[in-house]
């Protein structure tokens, strides 16, 4: 049979990296079946345009997943393609949540064929097999004989041939400018293509934050693949990208990649032994990293951003929403330390909370420009289905958009909040992404940098141009032109720099700055800057491109 497992679009940006859960799918499927992958986020196809590949294909099965924020458009191509006859599976998130949703049986029109519920490694290959004789059920779920869900183990986690498959449509590179490109060469980086590729390395947070799915989704049991699968993995990528001439870095996507200190630092120490380093990014929780000697491995092991849930900077917030082990004083001291070994982090940042006033994007502003320079990204509190907060709000009779996810409209608040009108929480998240990706907001964050290695300050750049696209659209070249445009001056200095630093190379041979490049390492400097406001620390080690082309479309079709 043919099968096809498709992504949905996000209907806001283009995607950076692909999704996990269509490779894993794949690599679990059993033999005798062929797998096509689309993501729409790359393959911007209308319904008309999928049902035809699906046809034109002789495709047998759809499976579609979907998290709630692309549900509406899941449901949608799940629509056209049932109307043709092929039957769609549905999983992810949203309907392990709300499964009667997607199977009309809450009143509302049937969406699916069949819903599959919660972690589907181990029922995939029964869904196939139900397919294939045209008997699909309409829910499958891995529970035990009395209905208890049961988690798989990662002990025997597949491996997903990277090497096999043609990531040429996820080649970011492809998609840079041509400016941006020479850009690069100039500061040696010549890389034929650079891939941002997924790996799990473990499943499952216990912190059971209020507003969160992954605790309810994963359980609190967490399970750790071995390092040595994961390590394999990571040499496998690394071999590829030597043989196209290419970069990969990785995408860590465990929720709280060091829940477990002991193991990750375990894991990190086998990457280092085994040479096995990439550019990497994790998320972990900013508790975590308290911890020097976890920092130090991250930083050797290729750790080069961190993606932070801070959510608020006042503790009676985080209190709020059971994410009081998060503490704003340590924020700073922490980012810090981080930047001190060349990690840098892209920090989350909620508005909404119960605690929130008018005012609070400048406050939160503030303390922001007093970290070395990041990512913030920041968002409205949303009450997720089957979350706590979804609970609490719902008894409070405060949703105002009980169904958001059906009506998704970005950045928009799905609730009345405590201390401040629906209206202002939305505006305050609009101006801190205008604050914090502002031409001169960039500018600054390149002076901060300006003692770091080229490479990373054209990173962190193009990174910077890149994220502002999440909140202000950024999709067509119009778009970028303009962006390019208002950011000039910290282009054109950047394009001297790495004019000036090619022609040194030229007369006198590398430079310290070119034998960081080649892995040397130096201590943090002892001396504050405080011209920009920012203190400012001399970074010995070399960032590689990681979420700086976000905004590019990328997609799979095998
Ligand atoms: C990586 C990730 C992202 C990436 C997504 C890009 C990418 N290419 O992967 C990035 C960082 C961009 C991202 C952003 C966001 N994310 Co996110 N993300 C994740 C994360 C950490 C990992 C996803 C993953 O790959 N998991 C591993 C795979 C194997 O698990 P899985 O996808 O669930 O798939 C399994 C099952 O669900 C099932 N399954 C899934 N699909 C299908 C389909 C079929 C047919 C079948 C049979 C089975 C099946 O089988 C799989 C194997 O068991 C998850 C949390 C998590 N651990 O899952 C959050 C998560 C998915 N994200 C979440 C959210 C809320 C967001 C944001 C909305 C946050 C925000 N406010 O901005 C944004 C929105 C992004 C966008 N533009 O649309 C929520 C979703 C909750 C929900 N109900 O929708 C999650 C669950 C985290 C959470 N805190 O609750 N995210
Ligand atoms: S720490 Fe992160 S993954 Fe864990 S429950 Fe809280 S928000 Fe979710």
């Amino acid at each position: 049979m043919k099968i096809l497992l498709y992504n949905p679009d996000n209907e806001v940006t283009n995607n950076f990296m692909p999704h996990l859960w269509m490779f894993l799918l794949q690599s679990l499927t059993p033999p005798g079946h062929s797998v096509y992958l689309v993501d729409g986020n790359a393959q911007r196809w209308s319904e008309t345009e999928l049902v035809r590949y699906v046809q034109e294909n002789g495709i047998g099965l759809v499976g579609i997943g979907a998290m709630t924020r692309m549900i509406r458009r899941a449901y949608q191509v799940a629509d056209a393609v049932r109307a043709t006859g092929v039957p769609v599976v549905m999983g992810g998130p949203h309907v392990t949540e709300l499964p009667d949703e997607a199977l009309g049986r809450d009143g509302g029109p049937r969406h699916a064929d069949a819903v599959a519920l919660g972690e589907a490694d181990r029922i995939w290959p029964a869904i196939v097999a139900d397919a294939e004789q045209g008997a699909l059920k309409d829910v499958y779920a891995d529970v035990d004989s009395s209905g208890k869900p049961l988690k798989p183990s990662l002990d025997d986690y597949p491996v997903i041939h990277w090497d096999r498959i043609d990531l040429d449509q996820f080649n970011l590179i492809r998609h840079f400018p041509v400016w941006a490109r020479r850009l690069l060469a100039h500061a040696g980086m010549t890389w034929q293509s650079f891939h941002m590729v997924p790996i799990e390395t473990g499943r499952g947070c216990p912190y059971g934050c209020e507003f969160c799915t992954v605790t309810g989704f994963f359980g609190d049991s967490i399970r750790f693949r071995s390092n040595e699968s994961v390590v394999n993995e990571l040499l496998m990528l690394k071999a590829l990208a030597r043989r196209q001439g290419g970069k990969t870095a990785v995408f860590f996507i465990d929720d709280n990649f060091a829940i477990n200190p002991k193991r990750t630092k375990s894991l990190l120490r086998e990457i280092i032994a085994r040479g096995a380093q990439v550019p990497w990014v994790a998320q972990i929780s900013m508790n975590l990293l308290r911890d020097e000697e976890l920092i130090s491995l991250i930083a050797q092991s290729g750790g080069k951003w961190i993606f932070m849930g801070l959510e608020s900077i006042d503790s009676e917030n985080l209190k709020s929403v059971r994410k009081g082990f998060n503490k704003p004083d340590e924020y700073g001291p922490i980012l810090e330390r981080l930047a001190r070994h060349g990690v840098y982090a892209i920090t989350a940042l909620i508005f909404g909370m119960d605690g929130d006033r008018p005012g609070v994007a400048q406050r939160t502003l503030e303390r922001i420009r007093s970290w070395p320079p990041g990512l913030p990204v920041f968002g409205l509190l949303t009450p997720y289905p089957a979350t706590p907060l979804y609970e609490r709000l719902a008894s409070e009779g405060r949703l105002t958009r009980p169904k958001h996810w059906l009506e998704f409209k970005p950045f928009t608040m799905g609730f009345s909040p405590l201390g401040i009108s629906a209206e202002q929480a939305e505006a305050e998240v609009r101006e801190a992404w205008e604050s914090s990706y502002s031409p001169s907001a960039n500018a600054s964050a390149m002076r901060w940098l300006e003692n770091g290695p080229l490479p990373d300050r054209i990173i962190h750049l193009l990174s910077r141009l890149a994220f502002r696209g999440i909140y202000f659209p950024q999709m067509t070249r119009g778009q970028w032109a303009k962006v390019l445009l208002q950011n000039r001056n910290s282009i054109l200095n950047m394009i001297r720099q790495a004019l000036w630093m090619r022609f040194r190379l030229q007369l006198h041979g590398p430079s310290p700055a070119a034998s960081h490049r080649a892995g040397a390492s130096c201590l943090p400097s002892d001396r504050l800057h405080t011209s920009c406001g920012h203190p400012r620390f001399r970074v010995a080690r070399v960032a590689d491109p990681r979420l700086a082309a976000r905004g590019r479309q990328i997609g799979s079709k095998m």
